[in-house]
């Protein structure tokens, strides 16, 4: 059961006002679906940096100015498989540049009040309202495929 390989990722939101700006992710891992900007955490890097270079890359934004906040960290499992994926979750509410599309992203921004639940990971219903709401949240997820939730923890702390 505890026998994980865990590996580090990432996953950034942007928010602006009333808006959130989320990626289509056009292939890899999540193909299909809307998500933050993020992947794996490099060796030598921390995950905030890892978090800033990967929103650089797929959505064309520079978050190393205006500062990077971390507000969750998530477990994902997948039935049969031995890697745990760990992800840090970051907000940032201030950014340079314009989001333009890269091989990975397609970046849109959506109002948070009808955000594209259908078609992101199934497990970000859960946890959304609590980062749009400014919680700090701790939660894991264990998957059938890609689709279906197995069981779920969720909780929110008072910080990191
Ligand atoms: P690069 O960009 O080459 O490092 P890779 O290492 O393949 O990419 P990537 O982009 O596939 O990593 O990373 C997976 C991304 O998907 C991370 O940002 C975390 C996110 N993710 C994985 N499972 C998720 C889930 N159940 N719900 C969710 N995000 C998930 O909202």
């Amino acid at each position: 059961m505890s026998t994980y390989t865990r590996k580090l990722f990432t996953l950034m939101f942007i928010r602006e006002g009333e808006k959130i700006l989320l990626g289509y992710k056009k292939r890899g891992f999540g193909q299909g679906r809307w998500n933050g900007f993020g992947g794996k955490v490099e060796a030598g890097e921390t995950p905030e940096q890892a978090a800033i270079r990967e929103t650089k890359e797929e959505a064309g934004v520079d978050l190393s100015v205006g500062g990077v906040e971390k507000v969750g960290e998530l477990e994902f499992t997948f039935e049969g498989e031995a890697v745990l994926m760990h992800v840090m979750v970051y907000a940032s509410g201030s950014y340079r540049g314009t989001p333009k599309e890269s091989e990975e992203m397609r970046p849109a921004w959506f109002p948070v009040s009808s955000l594209p639940f259908a078609k992101m990971w199934p497990d970000d219903r859960f946890w959304f309202p609590l980062l749009l709401r400014g919680a700090k949240f701790r939660g894991a997820f264990h998957f059938r495929g890609h689709d279906e939730i197995l069981t779920q923890k969720l909780e929110e702390v008072e910080e990191f």
